[in-house]
């Protein structure tokens, strides 16, 4: 078991099960699936190479029904811890749902992109776009009329550089590392626990379910994360602060 550093930094992922507890459906809970399709094969450069309404009608399902939800105890627990912790805290979720920001988290790595922003495919203009439902799909650029697609990291594409890297780098340096509520499978995000751990870090798992991440972990929250997330929080801030030594 590793011992905190003094006065360390807390690093945490987040995965689609934070996002659970305010209605929002998780990929593997649904057998990874859409209206019939895997996931894999919606959210892929060659489904919308073949079809792009297809792929929008895809997200704006998932704008809409993210339109109704609220972020929920998970969501504003970290955003606490955030503001305890100020610069010795990085958040980096996989999550494309936006519930960490409308929950008061000022800093969020948005590894795998937004459903709130499109990128336009002709002239690579990206810009916030809220309105749902949308009027038209897919919706075309104002300044060159080119088609938009989601600002969205699908499967075969590389995450932002920059945004992952800083996420790596508060991983290999945190004294603690928060996974919640991921499956730990998709890459490379899941390999930021490893990296943690492999950085001397105390890992705590939070997730009903144990993943292929529970194995680097020193603790495991086994509880759906609006429920144990006051208790995680307070437990973070003590193991920082060096009182903590599990
Ligand atoms: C890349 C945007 C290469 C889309 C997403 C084999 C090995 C390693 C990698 C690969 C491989 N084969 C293929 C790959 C690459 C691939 C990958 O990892 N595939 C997986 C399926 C094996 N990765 C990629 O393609 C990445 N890019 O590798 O590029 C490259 C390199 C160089 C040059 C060119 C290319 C890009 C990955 C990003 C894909 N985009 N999202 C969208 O959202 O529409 S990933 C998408 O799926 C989500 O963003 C999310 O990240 C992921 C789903 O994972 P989770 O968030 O974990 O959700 P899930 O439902 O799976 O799990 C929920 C968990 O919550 C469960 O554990 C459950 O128990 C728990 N839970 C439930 N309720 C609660 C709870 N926990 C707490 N509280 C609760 N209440
Ligand atoms: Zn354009």
């Amino acid at each position: 078991m590793s011992v905190a550093p003094p006065r360390g930094s807390v690093a945490v992922l987040t995965g689609a099960g934070i996002s659970a507890e305010s209605g929002l459906s998780t990929f593997r809970g649904a057998g990874g699936l859409w209206e019939g399709h895997r996931v894999e094969e919606v959210a892929h450069p060659s489904a919308w190479a073949r079809d792009p309404v297809t792929v929008w009608r895809f997200y704006e399902a998932r704008r809409v029904q993210a339109a109704a939800c609220a972020p929920n105890k998970g969501h504003l627990g970290l955003a606490r811890l955030e503001r305890r912790l100020g610069g010795r805290f990085t958040l980096a979720t996989q999550n494309v749902d936006g519930l960490h920001g409308q929950a008061g988290s000022a800093n969020v790595l948005e590894l795998h992109g937004s459903l709130w922003r499109v990128r336009c495919t002709a002239c690579g203009r990206e810009e916030e776009n809220r309105t749902v439902p949308l009027p038209v799909l897919p919706p075309r650029c104002a300044a060159c009329g080119g088609l938009q697609r989601p600002a969205i990291v699908w499967f075969g594409e590389v995450l932002p550089e920059d945004v992952f890297t800083a996420a790596m780098e508060a991983a290999s340096r945190c004294a603690l590392f928060l996974i919640v509520g991921t499956s730990a499978v998709v890459q490379p995000a899941a390999s930021l626990a490893v990296i943690a751990a492999d950085g001397g870090a105390q890992v705590w798992e939070i997730n009903p379910d144990e993943t292929p991440a529970t194995g680097v972990c020193d603790r495991i929250w086994r509880a759906p994360a609006g429920e144990v997330m006051d208790d995680v929080v307070e437990e973070a801030i003590r193991w920082v602060s060096g009182a903590g030594s599990r």
